[in-house]
This record gives structure tokens, C-alpha cells and sequence, in this order.
């Protein structure tokens, strides 16, 4: 009788990008495609960590929380989910995360008080993706994209700091980094997003889950 095998683990697949690049819709129809796959969004408001990082975005903390402080929330509210990321990985079950670390580093970075490596310091450990897509877009485009404007964030000249950071980020941080150009069609950016998944779920079938260094 042949012994059961564990089931192969889950892919951690990334989409990272600007405010209003299109990410939440790519992560929709990857989900679609993938089987037994789930979407964790960054982040993840519904917790009182979570709670805190939406007053601040909202701009309802008073007094506002200094940069430091902030930046270890949003660190803590990725740092709280790892347990449960791990399992639902271990059980086969790919993770497609809307935002991660990279977001973490850039828009911190952008804000102009904290280093880099400050600011990459706290994910360290935390798991590594098996591929990162990036949709790229200029924050002329996005600032025309309904829904832009509202948070703390969501202005011009903070976006294209953002979007500067991203460079380095790409440059710097290990995985498997793909850019797609986020203000071609909808139909388009899926299929690029799809061609850099397919290796993402490639390379997880054969390669352990590895650690941020
Ligand atoms: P979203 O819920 O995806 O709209 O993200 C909320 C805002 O917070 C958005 O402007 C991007 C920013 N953001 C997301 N993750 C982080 C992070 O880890 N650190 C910092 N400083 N900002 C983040």
C-alpha cells in the first residue's frame, strides 16, 4: 500500500504597487485561478493592531503616532498573522498577500526620517515569497483612478517618493521580483501577472519556504 504523502506545501505569492495600481483586482482574479488559494490583505485592519494602523491612516489618532511607532504597527499587524499564514501554507494552501514587507520599507522610507535598513529591520524572519509582482504606474495615473485621495498617504508627492523607494527596493530585496506595467488594459495586466505566478507556483512545488534575511 503507498504511504500518503504530505501534501506539497502552498505558494507565497506577492502583488506590491502604488495606491490604486490595480492590486486588489489582480489578487481577485489570481484567486480565481489559483485553486485552494486565499487572498491576505496588508494591513489586515480587523485586528486591534490592525484597528490602530486604520486611526492612523484615517488620520483619527490624536495625537498622531510618530514614524517609528507606526512603522513597527504595521511590522507587528504582518508579525501577528505569520502563525496562521505558516499552517494555511503547510496544508497546501497557496497565500496571494496584497502588500507586504516591500510596502512596509518603501512608504516608511519615503516619509524621509527613517533609514532603510531601520525600516527593512523588523520583517526580518518573516517568510520569504515565492515571487513578488510589482504593477508599476505613474501617480499621475493613479491620482486620475476613482478612490484616490482619501487616506494619509494618498498624495502626489508622496507616491512618487514611494514609487522612488520601490527602485531600491527592488534592487536590494531578495525573491523573485517581476514589474508589470499597471496602466495597460485590465486583460493585459492579468496575463503578465499570470506568467510570473505560474513560476511563483513553480518554484514552490520545488523549493522549501524560506526565511527574509
Ligand atoms: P491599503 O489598505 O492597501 O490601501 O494600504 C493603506 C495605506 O498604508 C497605503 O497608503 C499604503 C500604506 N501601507 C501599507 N503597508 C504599509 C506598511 O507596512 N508601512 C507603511 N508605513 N505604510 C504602509
Amino acid at each position: 500500500m503507498a504511504t500518503p504523502q504530505p501534501p506539497t506545501r502552498g505558494a507565497l505569492i506577492v502583488i506590491e504597487g502604488l495606491d490604486r495600481a490595480g492590486k486588489s483586482t489582480q489578487c481577485s482574479r489570481l484567486q480565481q485561478r489559483i485553486p485552494n488559494s486565499r487572498i491576505i490583505k496588508f494591513p489586515d485592519r480587523s485586528t486591534p493592531i490592525g484597528q490602530l494602523i486604520n486611526n492612523y491612516l484615517t488620520s483619527a489618532s490624536s495625537p498622531p503616532l510618530t514614524d517609528q511607532a507606526i512603522h513597527l504597527l504595521f511590522s507587528a499587524n504582518r508579525w501577528e498573522l505569520l502563525p496562521s499564514l505558516l499552517a494555511a501554507l503547510s496544508a497546501g494552501e497557496t497565500l496571494i498577500l496584497d502588500r507586504y514587507i516591500y510596502s512596509g520599507i518603501s512608504f516608511s522610507v519615503a516619509k524621509g526620517a527613517l533609514s532603510y535598513e531601520y525600516c527593512r529591520s523588523p520583517d526580518v524572519g518573516l517568510p520569504l515569497p515565492d515571487g513578488i509582482i510589482f504593477l508599476d504606474l505613474p501617480p499621475d495615473v493613479a491620482a486620475e483612478r476613482a478612490g484616490f485621495g482619501g487616506e494619509r498617504y494618498e498624495k502626489r508627492e508622496m507616491q512618487e517618493k514611494v514609487r522612488e523607494v520601490f527602485k531600491t527596493v527592488r534592487e536590494r530585496e531578495q525573491g523573485e521580483w517581476t514589474v508589470v506595467d499597471a496602466s495597460a488594459s485590465v486583460e493585459e495586466v492579468t496575463e503578465r501577472v499570470w506568467a510570473a505566478t505560474e513560476k511563483a507556483l513553480r518554484w514552490a512545488r520545488e523549493n522549501e519556504l524560506r526565511e527574509i534575511e
